[in-house]
């Protein structure tokens, strides 16, 4: 049911919306990007998350056209920022496993770069670690095109499911994001501190940025300054918010 539904909702396309996360500057707050993030207003059930569809677009293909509309919409939500003229901020945006292995992906994201004019430096792809399920080399050849385009790669939910450190290493990306498992604790969870420094002091040591996703209070903030973190993004400082909101927000957060 939930799977024709969403097939009519790519048809029509207006039951979609992006919001928009901030990533800040650990110790300042200041805003440095954005993490877009799928909302589906559903015309009955109303909002449904995107744990409860995205999974199902995988299984159904509908991923394909979904993620498509999403690098699109980004692509120009953030061109629209920069024209703007008060922001200059990379917009991040989700990419499934499957849409980043598919045929034609590089392409794609040229053509929404193009038709928005969006410069590449503003746009980063997060990826997971199953984007090397099969084959790494190929994972590995594409990101090496993207960099070159400009486009950033960002390693996300890290230190969960089956990452591996080595990951770290051969992956050519620019950008780490720690789970926000990981940070839930941090502040009296003894090993999930050592863990995040660990991830912290290897990732600098390769030249990576860092990124705590789930930063609710100011002790994790204070927390995450102390070991060096190099961004970070949660609750604290905003939820995901719709385009028009994230406009009002003020540049220094919370
Ligand atoms: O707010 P949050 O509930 O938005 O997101 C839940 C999960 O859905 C996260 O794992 C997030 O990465 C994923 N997600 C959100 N938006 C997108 C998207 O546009 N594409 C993909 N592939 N995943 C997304
Ligand atoms: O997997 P990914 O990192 O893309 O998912 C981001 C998810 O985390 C989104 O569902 C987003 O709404 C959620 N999120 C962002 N900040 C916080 C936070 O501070 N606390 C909690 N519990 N969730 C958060
Ligand atoms: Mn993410
Ligand atoms: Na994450």
């Amino acid at each position: 049911l939930l799977r024709h539904d969403l097939q009519v909702a790519l048809q029509q396309g207006d039951q979609f919306e992006l919001h928009y996360q901030p990533v800040v500057e650990a110790g300042s707050g200041r805003m440095r990007g954005l993490e877009a993030l799928l909302r589906w207003h559903h015309p009955s059930r109303g909002m449904v998350p995107p744990g409860d569809f995205i999974p199902l677009a995988e299984q159904t293909g509908q991923i394909i056209p979904l993620g498509r509309w999403v690098l699109e919409r980004a692509c120009r939500d953030a061109a629209e920022l920069l024209a703007d003229g008060r922001r200059m901020l990379p917009v991040a945006v989700n990419i499934s496993s499957l849409q980043f292995r598919r045929d034609g992906f590089l392409e794609g994201v040229q053509q929404a770069l193009a038709e928005s004019g969006l410069p590449p430096e503003l746009l980063e792809l997060e990826v997971t670690e199953s984007v090397l399920l099969d084959g790494a080399d190929q994972a590995i050849t594409l990101i090496d095109r993207l960099k070159a385009l400009g486009i950033r790669v960002a390693l996300d939910d890290f230190g969960t499911g089956f990452s591996s450190l080595s990951y770290l290493r051969d992956l050519p990306i620019h950008k780490v994001k720690l789970d926000r498992a990981f940070i839930q604790d941090i502040t009296t969870n003894r090993s999930n501190a050592a863990i995040v420094e660990g991830i912290i002091t290897m990732s600098h040591h390769m030249d990576l940025v860092v990124v705590a996703e789930g930063i609710e209070t100011r002790e994790q903030q204070q927390d995450l300054v102390r070991r060096q973190c190099d961004l970070l993004q949660g609750y604290r400082f905003s939820r995901p918010v719709p385009l028009a909101r994230l406009k009002a927000l003020p540049d220094r957060l919370p």
